[in-house]
């Protein structure tokens, strides 16, 4: 989800964070958690947009199922597809992500629309256990298409994404055989 992407981008230090939000829309939820669940040792953060959690809300489902504890899902609410151009998302305005996602049996759920609230409790957020499902409603803004590159002063976007993804799963590898254990923040579509 592109209005995450770039200011992320700008605080990234980590081989660990990805972003996939230049390519098939929908799967970072469903990337994030089989992260997680291939290894249970690392905390997988994946901060989505509404309108791709909307293409495979499914996955809410499976993460519940799956006993993810190490997944946290945020889902960033702004009620439209704003890197095409902010078409209104289908439910824009009264669609409640923190309902469907306790349907799907996640218990530990958080709802923001206050940036105080959300400071104040997101180390809350961050620890014990998971699956964690929080929908952040924010404004509209008029982020346009990702760029990546090598002229692209945020060194996790240099990378075309092919070479992201082979380096992330290069990383991942090699941590699991080590053992060693930082956190992996995965921002996407
Ligand atoms: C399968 C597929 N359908 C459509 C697109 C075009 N597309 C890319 S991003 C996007 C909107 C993303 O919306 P959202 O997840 O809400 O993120 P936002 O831009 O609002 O941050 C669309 C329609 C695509 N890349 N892939
Ligand atoms: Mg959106």
């Amino acid at each position: 989800m592109y209005l995450v992407v770039d200011p992320w981008a700008k605080f990234s230090q980590s081989e660990l964070d990805f972003a996939s939000a230049d390519s098939a829309m929908g799967h970072a939820a469903d990337l994030a958690l089989g992260i997680a669940l291939a290894q249970p040792q690392r905390k997988v953060i994946c901060l989505n947009g509404d309108g791709s959690m909307l293409m495979t809300l499914g996955s809410l489902v499976t993460a519940v199922e799956s006993g993810a504890r190490n997944f946290i899902l945020f889902v960033v609410q702004n009620d439209t597809y704003e890197v095409t151009g902010n078409q209104s998302i289908p439910g824009a305005g009264h669609l409640d992500f923190v309902a469907i996602a306790r349907g799907a049996g996640f218990k530990r759920t958080y709802f923001f629309d206050d940036p105080k609230d959300y400071k104040a409790c997101l180390k809350e957020v961050l620890s014990g256990q998971g699956p964690v499902f929080v929908a952040a409603r924010v404004q509209k803004g008029t982020e346009g298409p990702l760029s990546r590159g090598p002229k692209v002063k945020e060194s996790y976007l240099k990378p075309s994404l092919a070479e992201s993804a082979h380096k992330i799963r290069k990383v991942l590898t090699e941590a699991a055989a080590t053992k060693y254990g930082a956190n992996s923040n995965l921002a996407g579509q």
